[in-house]
């Protein structure tokens, strides 16, 4: 590899390392303590995440799929002919694939952090959709980027599938709407899944499932701190907890300290009483009207909406406003 690639590249590794570090100790020393939830994704994290999708429990995934896949069609008159398709943490394509096989789309530009992956994706990609445009970016999708130029002058489409909205604060979910506005331009249109308020009960076990696999993905968290900046937390003291917040609309994630301990990582040490918790992540959900309120404060018009038939999950068609 060309030295100066090897060690940009190192650089930037650097840089994510320090961020983490950074991230965690911050959060540690806060009161209540805190976990940033972009952290759980790590090769193992992403791996739990892919099999909490496949629960009985965790309606999200299937509904949102129901949905692409029963209004297909909807979906691509909606589609301008030619459009680049920018999607936003793309995964595994799956979801994307439903509308590629349904719009009359000239590009596609998966953004996503694991290059690895990403690129591994865009080639089977290219084989099943030869005419298909693939550019990934690998790249922090929440970040601000650049589209590459050949697409610029193509109608603009962004796509983010799967409720991730909700994992931002209400304040950085309006700023990460405007800024995707601002990254595809003016007479864009996104297609974004987004979560509904729902009974307790369908919501609690989805994020605390029979089979452990939320907890030891919450669980994985404190693994990757102990990992990648040598802490030397004990998994076995820690509980996941997942709990409904109805005055903030969210679910939120908790690993709560089973006694009083003390944890070392880079040379500092953090106190847990007995009952305390790191909050690890809020899953945000929402009325229909709430979410259009949120999306119109971003420069965004709904043009239509749609929902599984159980009102599970939606997803939204906006088009920028003027
Ligand atoms: C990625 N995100 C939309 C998931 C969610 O439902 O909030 C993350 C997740 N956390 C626990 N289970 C799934």
């Amino acid at each position: 590899m060309d030295l100066q690639i090897a060690d940009r590249l190192s650089t930037q590794h650097d840089h994510h390392d320090q961020d983490f570090a950074r991230d965690v100790v911050q959060g540690l020393a806060r009161q209540p303590k805190r976990l940033p939830p972009k952290y759980f994704y790590d090769a193992r994290g992403s791996d739990l995440f892919e099999q909490i999708t496949k629960l009985p429990e965790y309606y999200p995934t299937r509904s949102e799929l129901s949905i692409l896949r029963d209004r297909a069609s909807e979906i691509a008159a909606l589609i301008p002919r030619g459009a680049a398709l920018v999607e936003f943490g793309a995964g595994a394509f799956t979801k994307a694939r439903i509308v590629l096989g349904a719009a009359n789309i000239a590009a596609y530009v998966p953004v996503d952090i694991s290059a690895e992956f990403l690129n591994a994706q865009a080639r089977t990609l290219r084989c099943d959709f030869p005419r298909l445009e693939v550019h990934p970016i690998a790249a922090d999708f929440t970040a601000p980027f650049a589209l590459p130029p050949p697409l610029r002058t193509l109608p603009k489409v962004g796509f983010f599938p799967g409720s991730t909205l909700g994992n931002f604060e209400p304040d950085d979910a309006v700023r990460f709407l405007r800024q995707i506005r601002g990254i595809l331009g003016e007479d864009a249109r996104l297609l974004i899944g987004i979560d509904l308020e729902k009974d307790e009960q369908l919501l609690v076990p989805a994020y605390d499932d029979s089979a452990g696999v939320t907890a030891r993905f919450n669980l994985n968290l404190l693994a990757r701190i102990n990992r990648e900046l040598g802490g030397d937390f004990d998994l076995s003291a820690f509980t996941h907890r997942a709990l409904y917040n109805e005055a903030r609309h969210r679910i939120e994630m908790h690993l709560v300290s089973r006694k009083p301990q003390t944890v070392r990582l880079l040379g500092q040490r953090f106190a847990f009483r007995t009952g305390e918790s790191i909050h690890t992540e809020n899953s945000y959900k929402f009325s229909l009207e709430r979410f259009q309120a949120i999306a119109h404060s971003a420069g965004w018009r709904s043009q239509t909406c749609w929902t599984d038939a159980a009102r599970l999950f939606s997803v939204h068609a906006l088009a920028a406003s003027g």
